[in-house]
């Protein structure tokens, strides 16, 4: 028998295969059920007790000499394999790459941010989920104000005193609260109101706000303030116009008005024939909401502004349907490239 191990020793070591079906048949031969090894392995009984050690370990070598030679053929035939490959075509023009773009609303608020950050003004987000407090009390709504209904504002289980945030403002009551004038922020974020979505409007829009509160602000700097914006977003050509208005924080109120860059004030169907647009509300803040937050208002004055970001969006567009900025549709998102 150990003569017979030896001579199948020698046949492992000059084996060769030029096929990987040749290596299988050769695992077989030497490790299948019926195969060689198994056959010695049951002779194995017969050796006499003397030489059990000796040729077992014969055996077992054998055993893995066949593996490993299977293993390095099998190797061997891949490598091979991968080099009769043909080599790519190195001219061969890379496939397009499509680089994302902007979403419009994120253009637009990027644009108001970049604009606000070079007079000064800072940024700040908070919570979604409000309180009255910060939604409505702090900002002088009265108990009855329409607003306040459920009809107007989406109110979560029920409770009056949690709500979806119907303005970015909540965020400035807890930025006065906290903070110590002088203060020169401006507030982008998500609202909330319960409308019927139309081309015009929906439940969900973006805001960005601004606040200025220190010693001496006054209107003529809210105006200054607006021009420069007008005129950076729209313009250098860009006129304004305020107009009187009421919102309970603010007082006195105004909304403003640009001139239209569509026509030149000649008068088109996006101003409906008027030469002007409006685009945001603003005045001076309330007395009663600085102290609110425990600003003292004797000591302190205040400007603010708000603006929705979908309505400037579409004037800059001139996008017909709002309804287009929610859909995520990429035949009309891939317009909107460029500015990043
Ligand atoms: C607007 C228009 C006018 C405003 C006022 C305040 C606060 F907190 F200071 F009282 N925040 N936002 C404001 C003023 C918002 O949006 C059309």
């Amino acid at each position: 028998m150990r003569e017979r191990i030896h001579e199948l020793f020698k046949e492992i070591r000059n084996f060769n295969a030029s096929t990987p079906s040749e290596v299988e048949e050769f695992r077989l031969k030497y490790l299948s059920r019926k195969g060689i090894l198994s056959e010695l392995f049951s002779e194995f009984r017969n050796v006499p007790n003397e030489q059990k050690k000796e040729v077992g370990a014969l055996l077992n070598e054998m055993k893995d000499k066949v593996l490993e030679k299977v293993e390095s053929m099998r190797s061997i035939l891949e490598s091979a394999d991968r080099s009769t490959e043909p080599v790519p075509d190195l001219t061969r023009p890379v496939d397009q790459i499509i680089p994302g773009s902007r979403h419009p609303l994120s253009i637009v608020r990027n644009d108001i941010i970049s604009i606000f950050s070079k007079i000064g003004f800072s940024v700040a987000e908070n919570r979604e989920i409000e309180d009255d407090w910060h939604n409505f009390t702090a900002l002088n709504f009265p108990e009855e104000h329409p607003a306040r209904d459920m009809q107007d504002t989406f109110f979560i289980n029920k409770d009056p005193d949690i709500l979806l945030r119907t303005h970015t403002s909540s965020v400035q009551i807890r930025t006065m609260e906290k903070t110590k004038p002088p203060i020169r922020m401006i507030f982008p974020g998500r609202v909330f109101r319960n409308e019927v979505i139309s081309a015009r409007a929906h439940c969900i829009f973006h805001q960005v706000e601004g606040l200025y509160v220190d010693k001496n602000v006054s209107f003529a700097d809210l105006k200054q303030t607006l021009l420069f914006f007008a005129r950076e977003m729209f313009g250098e050509k860009t006129q304004i116009r305020l107009r009187p208005s009421y919102f309970p924080f603010t007082e006195p109120s105004g909304e403003m008005d640009v001139s239209c860059n569509i026509c030149g004030g000649e008068g088109c169907n996006i101003c409906k024939y008027t030469g002007w647009l409006e685009i945001l509300g603003c005045g001076m803040v309330d007395p009663n909401v600085l102290e609110n937050c425990g600003i003292d208002s004797e000591e302190y004055t205040g400007f603010a502004f708000g603006m929705g970001i979908e309505r400037i969006a579409l004037l800059k567009y001139q996008v017909r349907d709002l309804r287009l900025f929610f859909e995520n549709d990429l035949r009309f998102l891939k317009q909107f490239t460029g500015a990043f």
